[in-house]
């Protein structure tokens, strides 16, 4: 079972199909809640039947989306490749201390179906497929869902004090399809992760790896999140990624980025190359992702 969000609403899908439907009228509001009522919440929830259709990105109202870094050995090694200054990422690798960084809020994040975009001003781009912490206001894991912290080596290989430029822009990062409930996933460390990339209708791209080869305990990021920061709506938390395609391997305008995740579900976002490519669809599905 999947909490989604829709253009009709809140609602709990298996499948392709609707089972239920919440009154609330954000997540936002759902991840004010303590895992407990938020538990009673979905039990309430109203049954119904019919098509779920394409959910929108599982992020609304106020809510922040923050990410690790260099919590998989394979983005580390991938790092000091790309780096002029390697050392700092094979120290933060081992530190106590995580890397932290804000990736976005509600406007910038793309859901499933949506386009993702790699700057026009960038010449090296990969997505980053990540497991993706859905985190309430009292720093409770909640919920899981997929994440891709579409990023641009060239920008932050040319210089780390370039991170946010690196990371942070419009529709830079991908959710979804879904929310599932942490209390349906019976171990986090043992989830599957895939990624397909598919340029001109062939696979260009494939890898797998597995939430097991994760450095970090889950809790421990989440408490370095929250040591002095508040989240009254809540905040989604990307775990770092465990692929990073070899060499020279850059995205190009049209790839299809595909990400699966052992129960979380599929991950599928079109690759646009530069804002200025978005459609004004997009933009309507910004400002929806955006409301609430
Ligand atoms: O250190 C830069 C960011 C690392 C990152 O995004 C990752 O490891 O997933
Ligand atoms: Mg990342």
């Amino acid at each position: 079972m999947m909490l989604v969000r829709t253009s009709s609403g809140l609602a709990l899908v298996e499948g392709d199909q609707v089972r239920a439907r919440l009154p609330h009228s954000s997540l936002a509001e759902l991840l004010r809640l303590r895992t407990t009522d938020l538990r009673a919440a979905l039990d309430a929830a109203q049954p119904a039947s019919g098509p779920a259709g394409r959910p929108l990105a599982p992020i609304d109202g106020e809510t922040e989306v923050w990410a690790a870094g260099v919590t998989y050995r394979r983005s580390e090694e991938a790092r000091v490749e790309e780096s002029g200054t390697p050392d700092i990422y094979t120290k933060v690798y081992t530190a106590e201390r995580p890397e932290l960084f804000f990736k976005a809020n509600a406007r910038r994040v793309a859901g499933a179906e949506e386009p993702v975009v790699v700057r026009a001003d960038s010449t090296w781009d990969v997505p980053e497929p990540e497991l993706a912490l859905v985190v309430n206001a009292h720093a409770e894991i909640v919920g899981y869902t997929v994440g891709n912290d579409v990023s641009s080596r060239s920008i932050e290989g040319d210089n780390p004090l370039y991170l946010p430029q690196a990371k942070v822009y419009a529709r830079s990062c991908a959710l979804g399809p879904g929310i599932t409930p942490a209390w349906e996933v019976a171990d986090p460390y043992a989830l599957g992760m895939r990624m397909r990339i598919v340029r001109n209708g062939q696979q260009h791209w494939s890898g797998e790896a597995n939430t097991s080869e994760l450095k970090r305990r889950l809790d421990d990021l989440v408490s370095y999140l929250f040591r002095e920061d508040d989240f009254p709506d809540g905040v989604i938390l990307s775990t770092g990624t465990a692929l990073v395609p070899e060499t020279p391997f850059t995205l190009q305008h049209g790839d299809i980025v595909e990400i699966e995740l052992d129960q979380l579900g599929l991950l599928r976002n079109p690759v646009v190359q530069g804002k200025g490519r978005l459609s004004v669809n997009d933009g309507e599905a910004r400002s929806l992702a955006s409301s609430g």
